[in-house]
């Protein structure tokens, strides 16, 4: 059986990530053209280092919960035919264990140079503008994907979400494509497709089936469901 599971920011709320739209999520203190678009980074770069700097810094604090170790645990049994798509850009899913993962919107923990594309691991701030460790220019900016730009390793999840059998949403609202269209298009393709959120989303039309609760509960749940 092959599975696709995409999770959002619900998944790592419970360890004390915000999300963006809930409230007092991300976003209420800020306005999205100026934080996540290349023409707020454009405008203003130090101040959209300074949001994406705190936010690396803030990863020391927080750790895996029950969700991300259970689907570490559904790969333990499944292998390769589990694929995690994960728009967040923390690295909880690979703390827990998970390995056979993509971060589509990228990752805090990587900086991404604008002279050569290159994509080194970072941990410390990027605000002090510090040389790339490939090409010593010194424009580096945080590696995640802004609106207008390209997710990564599209071909590959959409491969794996149209030959998936059963597609599986995590703590996701279902906002922002091409990830909102992934439910869709499994069901498209013949694939069982599952909604797991602490309330049921507007994008819930495109489940078979929909699972209400804290992500904590409700994804152990589901996978010691398939694994019994
Ligand atoms: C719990 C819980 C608990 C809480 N337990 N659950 C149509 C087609 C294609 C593109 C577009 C289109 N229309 C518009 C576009 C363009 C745009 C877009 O989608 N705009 C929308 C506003 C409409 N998309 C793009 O620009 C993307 N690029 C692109 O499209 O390239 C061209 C292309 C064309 C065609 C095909 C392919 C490509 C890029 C999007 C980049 C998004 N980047 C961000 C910021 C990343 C950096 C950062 O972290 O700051 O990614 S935006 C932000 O939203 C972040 C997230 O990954 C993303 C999704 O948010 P998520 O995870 O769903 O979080 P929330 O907060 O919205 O929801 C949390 C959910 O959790 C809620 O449902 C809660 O109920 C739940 N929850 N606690 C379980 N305990």
């Amino acid at each position: 059986m092959r599975i696709v599971v995409l999770t959002g920011a619900g998944i790592s709320a419970e360890s004390g990530v915000p999300t963006f739209r809930d409230a007092d999520g991300l976003w209420e203190g800020h306005r999205v053209d100026d934080v996540a678009t290349p023409e707020g980074f454009a405008r203003d770069p130090d101040r959209v280092q300074r949001f994406y700097d705190e936010r690396r810094r803030a990863l020391h604090a927080v750790e895996p919960n029950a969700a991300h170790r259970a689907l570490a645990r559904l790969e333990g049994a499944l292998g390769e035919d589990l694929l995690v798509v994960t728009q967040n850009v923390d690295d909880l899913h690979e703390r827990a264990g998970s390995m056979n993962l993509v971060h589509m919107h990228g990752e805090l923990r990587r900086a991404l140079c604008g002279a050569c594309g290159a994509r080194p691991t970072w941990e410390g701030d990027l605000v002090q503008r510090p040389s790339c460790p490939a090409c010593g220019h010194r424009e580096l900016r945080p590696d995640v994907v802004w609106f207008g730009e390209l997710p990564y390793e599209l071909d590959r999840i959409e491969g794996a979400v149209v030959a998936c059998d059963v597609f599986v949403a995590i703590g996701t609202s279902g906002a922002v494509y091409p990830a909102a269209g992934y439910a869709a298009l499994a069901g498209a393709f013949g694939a069982h497709t599952v909604e797991l959120n602490l309330a049921p989303t507007l994008a819930d039309v495109a489940f078979d089936e929909v699972r209400a609760g804290p992500a904590s509960v409700v994804v152990p749940r589901w996978v010691e469901g398939l694994l019994a």
